[in-house]
Parts: C-alpha cells; sequence; structure tokens
C-alpha cells in the first residue's frame, strides 16, 4: 500500500515544523515509514533564490518570487511519487496552500496565485494548526525574515481562511504540544485506517 501524503499547513509560529517532527516519530513508533519534507526546500537551486529571497539579501518581483515557489514544489514532484509508491508516508510542512496565502496576502491575485500549482499531487489529509495572530505573537514575537510581520501574518490567516474546504482538520494549535500532538494523531490515525481503494489515486 502507498504511504499517505499528509500537508500541515498554518501561520508562522504556529508549531508546524515541531508536531511535523513529532508525527514523524509517532508514526514510526507505531511502525510506519514515515518522512519530514518541508517547503520551501532551501538546499536546491530554486531554493537557495527563495532562502536570499526570505532572509531580505535580495529583491524579487512579487509574481517572480511566486512562480520560484511553485517551482520549488514542481521539482520535488517525482521524489514524492516515488516515496509515497513505495509506501513511505510523508509528513509535509507547507505545501501549495502557503503559496496561495502568502502571495495572495501581499497583494496579488487570488486566482491567478493558485494556477502555477494546478496538477501538484493532492494531499491525503491536510491539518490546519490555527493560531490567533495574538497567541502567535506571545511565542516570543516574530524572526528576522520578510513575512514575519503582524499586518501580513494577519492577511496571510484570513487567506488561509478562504482556501480552507470541508475536507480540511483544524487543530487549535492554542493548546499545549501534547494537546495539539494527540489532536493531530487522530485524524492521521482515521485516515491511515481508510483502505488501499479509498486512497485517491496518485495519478
Ligand atoms: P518556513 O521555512 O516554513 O518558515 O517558510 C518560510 C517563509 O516563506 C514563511 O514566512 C512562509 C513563506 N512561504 C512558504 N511557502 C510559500 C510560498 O509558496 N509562497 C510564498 N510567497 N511564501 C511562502
Ligand atoms: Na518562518
Ligand atoms: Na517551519
Amino acid at each position: 500500500m502507498r504511504g499517505l501524503f499528509i500537508v500541515l499547513e498554518g501561520c508562522d509560529r504556529s508549531g508546524k515544523s515541531t508536531q511535523c517532527h513529532q508525527l514523524v516519530k509517532q508514526l514510526q513508533a507505531k511502525g510506519y515509514s514515515a518522512q519530514y519534507r518541508n517547503f520551501p526546500n532551501r538546499t536546491t537551486q530554486t531554493g537557495k533564490m527563495i532562502d536570499s529571497y526570505l532572509r531580505q539579501a535580495t529583491e524579487l518581483d512579487d509574481h517572480a518570487v511566486h512562480l520560484l515557489f511553485s517551482a520549488n514544489r514542481w521539482e520535488a514532484m517525482n521524489s514524492i511519487k516515488d516515496t509515497l509508491e513505495s509506501g513511505i508516508t510523508l509528513v509535509v510542512d507547507r505545501y501549495a496552500f502557503s503559496g496561495v496565502a502568502f502571495s495572495s496576502a501581499k497583494g496579488l491575485d487570488l486566482n491567478w496565485c493558485k494556477q502555477p500549482d494546478v496538477g501538484l499531487l493532492s494531499p491525503d489529509v491536510v491539518v490546519f494548526l490555527d493560531l490567533s495572530i495574538d497567541e502567535a505573537e506571545k511565542r516570543g514575537g516574530y524572526g528576522e525574515e520578510r513575512y514575519e510581520r503582524r499586518e501580513l501574518q494577519t492577511k496571510v490567516r484570513n487567506q488561509f481562511m478562504k482556501l480552507k474546504d470541508d475536507t480540511w482538520k483544524v487543530v487549535n494549535a492554542a493548546q499545549s504540544a501534547e494537546q495539539v500532538e494527540k489532536g493531530i494523531w487522530s485524524i492521521v490515525e482515521a485516515a491511515l485506517s481508510t483502505s488501499t481503494n479509498q486512497r485517491k489515486s496518485l495519478l
């Protein structure tokens, strides 16, 4: 049976990366093969350009950087497909929803923003770690990167709310890490118990 394609989304400081790593550990402890991936992947050629842009070392047109983020996902597609087909479950830290939420929050047209990611593999499970901007700021404030500002984060959160459909599973990220972990696990456990033929085809 192929692996599950799990995506965690949320605003900055919602605890996504910590929870992704915890989930991988938990899956492995239960005997599943599981791996962590994240977007943007800053190690590739497109990722290096994105990293430089996020660290504010370089300037890029908003549309151009949007396409770079999308290319960063596209270039990972074959590897993601092969990994899932080999039976490994992937826990992915951000995906195309972040792409659309961040770029449209900056003012780009929402429908334009969706187009470059059309055709990417659809996740089996999308977990949205929901945290108010006030709670996010209480967590020691934002960092130095380009998007880590209250006004933009507020807009990003609003855009995520527009993108959210009834297949998304929302977990209250203001709870303790252990409670968030339990919430995510119950969602993943339910998804894991769906039979092979209920899992969406990758192709
Ligand atoms: P992270 O490494 O997960 O902290 O992400 C870096 C920043 O980039 C974060 O502020 C979210 C933002 N981001 C992630 N994916 C995209 C994307 O596809 N497009 C845009 N514009 N921003 C993104
Ligand atoms: Na960040
Ligand atoms: Na992160």
